[in-house]
């Protein structure tokens, strides 16, 4: 497990699945595209759903757009062909795997609403409402490897890394953007 990071993808059908499932969890406006919009749309509902106001709505704004314009790369708006493609070109890459490490640092950030370093239950249960994710209890527990009640970067990283590099079917990560799209 330690040696994901390394790994190649060679881009079977699981992995496949797990890319299509991003595109389709961040791609809330329904036109088939990915673009800043999409991340308008997304944080206001998030501002919404957690009641935010003031500083830590601007915050949260401003993650999703950064996640957002990360995701797109060179694009200002992309379909799911054009996500899946740049992906294939770009995951193998340090480059790459650099850029993904610091989505991942802001999408931490993102849940972590209250500022306090770790991931709560509940805020992983307001992720998890955005992504649809019902069993809040399993989800959390699979990824609180350290069992302390708490998700850490550390945690949340390795997470991530297991999604986007293993190709592995019974992985418990595979649901890390909610359920699976076909
Ligand atoms: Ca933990």
């Amino acid at each position: 497990m330690a040696d994901t990071a390394q790994r190649q993808v060679e881009f079977s059908d699981i992995w496949l699945k797990k890319m299509k499932t991003v595109f389709h969890r961040f791609s809330v406006n329904k036109d088939g595209k990915l673009n800043r919009d999409a991340g308008k749309t997304a944080s206001a509902r998030y501002i919404s759903s957690n009641g935010l106001k003031g500083d830590q709505a601007r915050r949260i704004r401003e993650k999703w757009q950064t996640i957002l314009m990360m995701l797109t790369t060179r694009f200002t708006a992309i379909s799911e062909e054009q996500f899946i493609n740049s992906l294939k070109e770009q995951i193998n890459t340090d480059a790459f795997r650099a850029v993904l490490k610091d989505v991942c640092t802001n999408n931490f950030d993102l849940i972590n609403v209250n500022q306090r370093g770790n991931i709560t239950k509940e805020e992983m249960a307001s992720w998890c409402k955005f992504l649809g994710q019902d069993d809040v209890d399993s989800f959390f527990e699979a990824l609180d490897t350290k069992k302390d009640g708490v998700i850490t970067a550390d945690e949340w990283q390795q997470a991530w890394n297991e999604f986007y590099f293993s190709e592995d079917e019974s992985s418990l990560y595979n649901k890390l953007f909610g359920p699976l799209a076909e």
